[in-house]
């Protein structure tokens, strides 16, 4: 039995060391700064190994390893040639005070990408390696700097086009989201652990927590859930934009709409019907959102082969659209059989009506959403903030609320709200607590995954896959 015991210890030892090492034992380098030139480049330097190899490369006025963590250093990188590569300032970061938890060295270089990459390949000798995509941040989460849904937001960060975006991001950031979910999880945590805990003792005959207070909680919290849920059309629109389609039959002012909001002639307009044969897509921000803009090829049956196509495409873009801006000639009046077609595409919810030319008659249409002129611009602001409400919904956000802008969070959302439905469920049809407490603890852990409690080297792969090297 002794002999088994210390046996399986030392087999449990080697794993446990095997395990640190491998994690840990690669220290990456990559450039930082997008590749260039520029005044200055940034390389990084990430792992157990780092002051080590900075101490090779690099001649200031003391060695790396024995400068204060936190300051920076002036001196010169130096190949093994003895040759000087480049002046630069290297920066000192102590595991675990440093964006990946781990020792870290940043180097300021002249912004020059062939200095960069001959000191790149200096650092690779003494054994660094290139770091993968988004390897800082996979580190920076595996060493509890941020959670999983913190790592996403910084790539949203970088990818950012608009103020509404930033502020999205910024706010999974800092963590909103997290805490939000995170309160879920304990929350269940402690029921399930009450209905397990009655269950152990069910000879005695004890109750720790009835099961209509049980019910009275999943409920509170599938209505958090919900509400939750709601800001995902709004966090979506403030990640990814809006895709605005603007159809309608030919000649009736779309590619003059277009070209009005761009400020600019940037889609041939002309009296001839059938003027536009593609998609034209561009994309213009305003009040801090990003719109998509796809003006389309006129609807109408046609017998012109590149016309039918554009037609075709034009079909899709409804298809495709969060918003459909039905344009109509104010002179000719409302197309209720373009409106039936549009419906049966993409549905009634995301069409505004839009009777354009308002600049040529006082005559009303009807039933149309907005009147604009897109040769006077008419109306035009009043249809952008009809725009802004349709895309952005009825979500009541402020600075301070958690939103859910990324599909995967919504998915798992969705998944922990269903467990929690189906618990409740089975509270209603007298079930066993067995059953219920893995429906809790199922819905659980659909919130690990959001906040990356509960991961797969696949999930990992897929997150980490987007980033740039060198984040
Ligand atoms: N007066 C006036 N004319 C307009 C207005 N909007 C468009 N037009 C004119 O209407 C004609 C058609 O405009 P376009 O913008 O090319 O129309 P379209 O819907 O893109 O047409 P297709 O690409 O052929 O489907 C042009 O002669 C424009 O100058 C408007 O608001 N007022
Ligand atoms: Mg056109």
């Amino acid at each position: 039995m002794d002999t088994f015991v210390s046996k399986f210890t030392l087999i449990l030892l080697i794993f446990v060391i095997y395990a640190v090492f491998t994690s840990n034992e690669d220290t990456i380098v990559a450039l930082a700064t997008p590749p260039g030139e520029g005044a200055v480049s940034l390389i990084r330097i990430s792992g157990g190994r780092s002051f080590e190899i900075i101490d090779k490369v690099f001649i200031g006025g003391k060695k790396i390893s024995d400068c204060a963590p936190g300051t920076f250093h002036y001196g010169k990188i130096f190949n093994v040639a003895g040759e000087i590569l480049d002046d630069v300032i290297v920066l000192k970061f102590k595991s675990p005070n440093s964006y990946t938890g781990e020792d870290s060295i940043e180097i300021s270089t002249h912004g020059s990408q062939f200095i960069a990459k001959k000191i790149i390949e200096e650092i690779l000798l003494n054994d660094a390696r290139i770091a993968e995509p988004g390897e800082f941040t996979k580190r920076a989460f595996l060493n509890n700097k941020l959670d999983l849904a913190q790592a996403e937001a910084v790539a949203d960060i970088i990818s950012s086009r608009t103020d509404a975006s930033l502020r999205g991001a910024r706010n999974q950031l800092d963590g909103l989201l997290s805490k939000q979910v995170e309160t879920f999880r304990e929350m269940l945590i402690t029921v399930s652990s009450m209905i397990e805990l009655e269950l152990d003792f069910a000879e005695e005959d004890l109750t720790f927590m009835p099961l209509s207070d049980v019910d009275v909680k999943l409920k509170s919290i599938v209505e958090e859930i919900d509400k939750l849920l709601a800001t995902y059309s709004f966090g979506r629109v403030i990640r990814d934009g809006v895709n605005v389609a603007i159809v309608g039959k030919p000649n009736v002012g779309k590619s003059s709409l277009l070209n009005y909001i761009l400020k600019e002639s940037r889609a041939i307009v002309s009296e001839i019907p059938g003027t536009t044969r593609d998609v034209i897509r561009e994309e213009v921000s305003i009040d801090g959102l990003l719109f998509r803009l796809f003006d389309t090829a006129g609807i109408r049956l046609t017998e012109d082969s590149i016309e039918i196509e554009g037609v075709l495409r034009s079909r899709e873009a409804v298809k495709n659209a969060d918003i459909i801006l039905m344009v109509n000639d104010l002179l000719e009046g409302f197309s209720q059989e373009l409106y039936n077609e549009i419906i049966d595409l993409n549905g009634g919810e995301r069409v505004l009506v839009i009777a354009n030319k308002s600049d040529l008659s006082i005559e009303q249409m009807n039933n149309a959403d907005a009147a604009i002129s897109a040769k006077t611009g008419e109306g035009i602001g009043y249809l952008f903030a009809l725009i802004k409400d349709k895309a952005l919904g009825q979500a009541n956000f402020s600075e301070n609320t958690a939103v859910v802008s990324n599909i995967r969070h919504y998915n798992a959302l969705k998944k922990a709200k269903n467990c929690l439905l189906d618990a409740r469920k089975s509270i209603g049809s007298n079930i066993s607590g067995e059953f219920i407490s893995v429906d809790i603890r199922n819905a659980e852990l659909a919130l690990g995954e959001i906040i990356g409690k509960v991961t797969t080297d696949d999930i990992l792969n897929n997150i980490f896959s987007k980033f740039c090297i060198g984040k």
